[in-house]
């Protein structure tokens, strides 16, 4: 399978709040160039750019004064002085009358994120666009005919809502991937995220759609980031009850008790016989990655792709997390060659 990606990812780096102070981010550039070079490593085939894409396609899935917002913050954010990294400090919870958008910048940073893990610097936009268009890119792949393709995107996606940022995430490439398809004729679309943290942005991209199934594997919210999203009787709303499926696990679920909510959630994706079928891949349900509680290990991966392959579907694979151990390369890589093998 052929595999998009961007360098403009470097444009981006920033820092996150960890233990109660300012460090560098887990998610830093040095984990996409290692999962490139385990696909170059692994004879995978052939890494393509991306195309530079309409922007038209983001606002598909997110409002357009949230990607307004993500294109001017760094700019306005610079305009006061300040030239460290732009984070929110304040948030609209329980209570408060969330409807009004703020004027200052240090307002709409919280208006528009779920917390302060997703830091905009002067390269953010540049790099978080580029990401969008690798996953689209790599969609165009499948609407051409491909049997798969694999978009090494950073910043990664999932954790961004309909005009939400958070968790490392700006634009949600995976939806933004999945309407794209929609848009070039698919009918039904399933989304399956493997990312060890709930795909809280995804779900609430689509959660009120019968068109896309969004189906989640992940640490139980109860103890797991992003903790106000992921539970079972999260079901959808309206003409999407029903297809939105999410399975929350214990911290130190191994392959055994993973592989059965992974048939589970591909039952699901059988039954709503869908045209494709996109995944997020994180692949910080490793046993040694250093922020999650899993405990899979580098062949549970292979396990994984070929499972995936039995559903029979053209599969977009849309990189999420995977944090800074030496085997993110080879779990993502595994993944993919697992599923070439099965297909
Ligand atoms: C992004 B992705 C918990 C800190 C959590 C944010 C994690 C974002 C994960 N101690 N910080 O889904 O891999
Ligand atoms: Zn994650």
């Amino acid at each position: 399978m052929i595999t998009v990606f961007s360098p403009k990812h470097r444009l981006h780096h920033g820092v996150e709040l960890k233990d109660g102070s300012v460090k560098p981010s887990f998610e830093e550039p040095d984990r996409a160039e290692t999962v490139l070079a385990s696909v170059r490593a692994s004879g995978l085939g052939e890494v393509m750019g991306e195309q530079p894409q309409a922007r038209s396609c983001y606002t598909a899935v997110h409002s357009e004064r949230y990607v307004a917002f993500l294109e001017s913050a760094w700019s306005e954010w610079a305009a006061t002085g300040r030239t460290h990294d732009a984070l929110p400090l304040v948030w609209p919870v329980r209570g408060m009358p969330v409807q009004q958008e703020p004027r200052h910048i240090d307002g709409r940073l919280g208006f528009y994120a779920i917390d302060a893990g997703a830091p905009i610097a002067s390269g953010t936009w540049e790099a978080v666009r580029a990401s969008a268009d690798v996953a689209l890119t790599a969609m165009d792949a499948l609407v051409g005919g491909a049997a798969a393709a694999f978009a090494l995107c950073r910043p990664p996606g999932h954790h961004a809502g309909h005009e939400l940022a958070g968790g490392y995430c700006y634009l949600n490439n995976a939806a933004i991937a999945a309407q794209h398809g929609l848009d070039q004729g698919a009918r039904r679309v399933a989304v399956l995220d493997v990312d060890f943290h709930h795909g809280n942005g995804t779900q609430d991209i689509f959660y009120d759609r019968p068109d896309v199934l969004f189906a989640s594997i992940h640490g139980d919210p109860r103890d797991s980031y992003p903790y106000f999203s992921g539970h079972a009787d999260e079901t959808g709303i309206g003409p999407g009850h029903g297809f939105n499926a999410n399975y929350p696990l214990p911290w130190g679920t191994d392959w055994t008790s993973y592989a059965d909510a992974l048939d589970s959630a591909l039952v699901r994706i059988r039954n709503h016989r869908a045209d494709m079928l996109v995944v997020s891949l994180g692949v910080d349900t490793f046993a040694d990655d250093p922020i999650s509680h899993f405990r899979l290990t580098s062949e549970d991966f292979l396990r994984m792709g070929q499972r995936i392959a039995g559903a029979g579907l053209p599969t977009l694979f849309v990189m999420e997390g995977g944090y800074m151990v030496e085997e993110i390369g080879i779990n993502a890589v595994n993944t993919l060659m697992g599923f070439e093998a099965a297909r």
